[in-house]
């Protein structure tokens, strides 16, 4: 999947066309067309950001903080206080000791005994454990597909029409495939956002097969000269294998019908579930090979530690995250951005 992926991205290298979200300015979408009053502007997504994460930096950052206070000198009781902490963040045992271990040495050997060059530390960690290396998403050759998968409320249908609205921004024509069919007000609710962004789609009637719906979704893709076809999937079925086969079989499907799709496997996760939002990937990643994640729900109760451990245990990029319940609400995962609102004070 990688190497199809170095060598598309070399053929278009030259390809001033192939301007990508991912490829732009972190922050900011590559083409700012429409941007008002700033909001799109580097500036104002961060400015959201920081907003939006305001619950999560309370359940992360500043019990940090907490455990650094009052403190002039860092001893190995901090450091235990520390590790603890972050453990309870959602940061994940081996992350957790990865980082201590380090700062445990330096201590031991007086290198690091300033709070504030400990805090400092630790949010560069944070940011090199949150560089998956990765290419960005390319959304090319047309129709790119992405299929989007994870498990029921985890917020699939509303990525997706936030994706569709940020991909419309850059003026990419998108079709979406709604092949949730388990459950009727599936449909209704990617129909509803299908109106208020303006994004068509191909629907089948509820209980209907779902690659059934998935091949028509291809076919329309193909004969209207789509852009990206963006898939909606069942988060829930009768059983978890029921699921996993459909999965599969909407994948096999895809892959017949165009070959080399889909392009991006994107599952799908809700910060606010901590680490059982790993055991989510693992079972999904039977599927296909994931390409990427999405975290959403960071302005919920989401404690932040869950981020690194996801993006360290998975070894795959997070490529959006989800901080709202609004179609601006879906911001381009930059690490460096990320831990930044998170630390800012
Ligand atoms: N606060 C917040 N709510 C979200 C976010 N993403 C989705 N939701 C909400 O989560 C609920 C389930 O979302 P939905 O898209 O239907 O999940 P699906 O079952 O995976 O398709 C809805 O109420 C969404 O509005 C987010 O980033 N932040
Ligand atoms: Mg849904």
């Amino acid at each position: 999947m990688i190497k199809k992926w170095i060598h598309k991205i070399t053929e278009r290298e030259d390809n001033k066309e192939t301007s990508d979200l991912s490829r732009g300015t972190p922050g900011q979408p590559a083409s700012s067309q429409g941007d008002r009053a700033g909001a799109t502007s580097r500036f104002g997504l961060f400015r959201r950001l920081k907003e939006q994460m305001g619950k999560t930096r309370g359940g992360f950052v500043q019990q940090i903080d907490q455990v650094l206070l009052g403190h002039r000198k860092i001893d190995p009781e901090v450091l235990d206080d520390l590790e603890e902490t972050l453990v309870m963040a959602d940061m994940g045992i081996g992350t957790v000791q990865e980082i201590l271990e380090e700062l445990r040495r330096e201590v031991k050997r007086k290198e690091l005994q300033d709070p504030a060059v400990l805090r400092e530390r630790l949010k560069e960690r944070i940011t090199d454990l949150l560089k998956v290396p990765a290419h960005p998403i390319t959304w090319t050759p047309a129709p790119f597909v992405v299929l989007v998968i994870g498990v029921n409320g985890v917020g699939k249908t509303t990525t997706i029409a936030k994706l569709a609205y940020r991909l419309k921004r850059e003026d990419r024509n998108v079709l979406v495939v709604a092949a949730d069919t388990f459950r009727a007000a599936a449909v209704e609710q990617l129909e509803t956002w299908g109106r208020r962004i303006g994004f068509p789609i191909i629907k089948g009637r509820a209980g209907h097969d779902p690659s059934a719906v998935v091949y028509d979704g291809i076919e329309a893709a193909l004969r209207r000269d789509v852009d990206v076809v963006i898939i909606d999937t069942a988060g829930r079925l009768h059983t978890e294998v029921n699921l996993l086969q459909e999965l599969r079989k909407i994948y096999r499907v895809i892959s017949q019908k165009l070959p080399g799709a889909p392009h991006e496997l994107l599952i799908v996760l809700d910060a606010t579930t901590g680490q059982n939002a790993i055991s989510q990937a693992k079972t999904f990643s039977k599927v296909g090979k994931i390409t990427g994640i999405v975290l959403t729900k960071l302005d919920g109760t989401a404690k932040g530690g869950i981020v690194a451990s996801i993006a360290q245990e998975m070894k795959t990029p997070i490529r959006f995250i989800g901080i709202g319940e609004k179609m601006e609400d879906l911001q381009e995962f930059d690490p460096e951005e990320f831990t930044k609102a998170l630390f800012e004070k």
